[in-house]
């Protein structure tokens, strides 16, 4: 990574040196007001993937799906269930997850990603062990992200139900798929970028993760620019790592550390994309509000999200 990266532009200091949103920066009230022009009708589409499908949840590998357990319920007052007595008969239902907090749609903290032993904003690497001390989730959970979002259906524009295994594409790619669509991609835009990659876990189910290598976003000098000079503050996808897993040069996940670890864009990963974008194919409005803030977990490095799009 240290050599790929050793040319490649960063934003560490732009905002000072205790920032830990980086590129959400590019947020401003300004920027909120540009999204809620975008709203036309009010339609709206929330774009988290449900946390216990029973379909099954895509998760990284290495990851394991949230498991729900149900700790109350009417049988917990059968006789002899002991359920607790609450004066005037209350019953109710409790249930907990045990689950990875990037084992679903979600943020990644700006300290998720690093090498070279420092993360966001030049901070110590050393600051991640036992929990995130700098550019954990907790800064952008307070904050939120809200501005103007474009849906840049790559699927679609290729002609193809949901891209294969491996399959790259470029930022060249995004600006001719948005212009293609009838509006381009505009500075500060939160890009929302769909693959329906995803499907191939839900026909598949554990095969999906043979030789895997998700499709996506690939690594040049040039993308890497093109968001730095558009100042995008924000990618989402609908694929698990929103960049190709493995780059044609060996690397896994470059972009993480080109766009998050030293950009400050960032990262949201496993939507569901698919209502939003039929809706968009039929009134050819690909431009929205967008809005989403994660769960605020303490030294978190990400945590799940259900973000919303709002026509
Ligand atoms: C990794 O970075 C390993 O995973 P993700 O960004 O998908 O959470």
């Amino acid at each position: 990574m240290h050599e790929l990266l050793k040319d490649a532009p960063t934003n560490w200091g732009r905002w000072g040196p205790d920032d830990e949103v980086g590129a959400l920066n590019f947020l401003t009230d300004d920027e909120v007001m540009r999204g809620i022009r975008s709203v036309r009708s009010g339609r709206v589409f929330t774009l988290q993937r449900m946390i216990g499908d029973p379909k099954g949840d895509p998760v990284w590998p290495g990851r394991a799906p949230a498991v729900r357990t149900q700790i109350l319920d009417e049988s917990s007052w059968d006789e002899g269930a002991g359920g607790p007595a609450f004066p005037g008969g209350l019953h109710y239902a409790d249930d907990k997850i045990d689950a990875f907090l990037q084992g679903s749609t979600q943020y990644d903290a700006l300290g998720h990603v690093w090498y070279d032993g420092q993360i966001w904003n030049g901070y110590d690497a050393r600051t991640t062990v036992g929990g995130l001390d700098k550019a954990s989730i907790g800064p952008i959970a307070e904050r939120g992200v809200v501005g103007r979002g474009i849906l840049i259906d790559i699927a679609r524009w290729r002609g193809k139900e949901a891209l294969d295994p491996a399959e790259t594409f470029t930022h060249e790619d995004l600006v001719a798929c948005a212009e293609d669509q009838g509006t381009p991609i505009e500075k500060h835009d939160v890009l929302v970028v769909r693959t329906n990659y995803l499907k191939h876990f839900f026909d598949q189910g554990e095969r999906f993760y043979d030789d895997f290598c998700e499709p996506g976003l690939v690594y040049s000098p040039e993308l890497v620019r093109w968001f730095h000079e558009m100042e995008i503050p924000n990618l989402a996808t609908d694929t698990i790592a929103n960049e190709i897993t493995y780059d044609p040069n060996g690397a896994a996940l470059p972009l993480h550390c080109a766009l998050m670890r030293n950009l400050g864009v960032a990262l949201t990963e496993i939507c569901d994309l698919e209502e939003l974008a039929a809706d968009c194919a039929q009134d050819r409005q690909f431009t929205f509000m967008y809005a989403a803030a994660p769960l605020k977990v303490a030294k978190a490095a990400g945590t799940p999200v259900n973000p919303m799009a709002i026509k």
